[in-house]
């Protein structure tokens, strides 16, 4: 990846960022990058596990065919998260929470990393990897709990099949999030979009809702994004490098 200049923070967003009462964050994969949680497609890449690209694995279709596989590859990711921490752009995000009057955090991470930093109220679109989901009475379980004895966990209220509670690919979003973000977004001043790839719809959309609704919109991503040309502005740098700098 090229060298990118640290940028510079407008006189315009600095003010902004002092007088926003209601602030919205969308966050995506890169807000967790310098924590070492690898993205899902930033700089070219697209992950695979075991030959299989991470949009066929994680999908509602694998889960029908092949749960055990599911659960190992969501065992394996468990795994690599448990040793890391929140980086300097999840604490600046959780510091925010205490700067501004209403501070919205939407995240698609599936990590946890921002609660881990101190944010409250998160919601999380695309579920957490850290619980489980039963499919027959839907009851929610602690997935450092389970046990794999057959490779897929059964539920300790029903007896039946659990699942991880995430949200894959074909699959709607948990119910109320999506709509209570997108009324934030609605009623926003400034919007951040801070590592994310824009793609992934209907989390892409709620940017674009903010925009339409008149808010100042900022996007922080050492990439361009197909959202890059509707934003007032873009940091194009690593989050962890650029948000502590909109506190100075
Ligand atoms: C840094 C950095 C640093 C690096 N600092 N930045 C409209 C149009 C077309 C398709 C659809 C549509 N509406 C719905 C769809 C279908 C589909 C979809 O969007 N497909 C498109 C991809 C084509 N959406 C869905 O299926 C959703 N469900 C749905 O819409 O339900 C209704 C419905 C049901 C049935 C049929 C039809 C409709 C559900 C989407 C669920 C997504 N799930 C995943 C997996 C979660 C579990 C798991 O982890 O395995 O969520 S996919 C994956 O992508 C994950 C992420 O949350 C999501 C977004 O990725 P993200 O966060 O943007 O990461 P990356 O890797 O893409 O980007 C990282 C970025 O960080 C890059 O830009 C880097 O440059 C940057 N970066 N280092 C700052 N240090």
């Amino acid at each position: 990846m090229p060298l990118i200049d640290t940028p510079v923070i407008s006189e315009e967003l600095r003010e902004r960022f002092a007088q926003a009462n209601n602030v919205l964050v969308l966050t995506g994969a890169g807000v967790s990058a310098e924590s070492g949680v690898p993205t899902f497609r930033g700089g070219g890449n697209t992950t695979v596990w075991k030959g299989m690209p991470f949009d066929v694995i994680s999908s509602a279709g694998m889960l029908a065919r092949d749960l055990p596989a599911v659960w190992e590859w969501f065992n394996y990711r468990r795994g690599l998260l448990a040793a890391l921490k929140p980086n300097p752009a999840h604490d600046a995000i959780a510091h925010w929470q205490t700067q501004f009057k209403n501070l919205t955090l939407v995240t698609q991470n599936i990590d946890g990393l921002h609660q881990a930093a101190g944010s409250r109220n998160v919601i999380e679109l695309h579920g957490s990897i850290w619980r489980a989901r039963c499919f027959e009475c839907s009851s929610r379980h602690d997935a450092r709990e389970l046990k794999f004895d057959t490779g897929v966990p059964v539920c300790f209220d029903c007896g039946g099949n659990l699942r991880p509670d995430v949200v894959l690919f074909g699959e709607m979003l948990p119910a109320g999030a999506f709509e209570a973000a997108a009324m934030k977004a609605q009623t926003c001043d400034l919007c951040f979009v801070i590592g994310t790839s824009a793609v992934v719809y209907p989390a892409a959309s709620i940017p674009e809702i903010a925009r339409s609704a008149g808010a100042y919109l900022v996007e922080v991503n050492p990439e361009l994004t197909p959202l890059s040309e509707l934003c007032d502005e873009v940091l194009m740098g690593k989050a962890g490098d650029v948000l502590p700098l909109l506190d100075q």
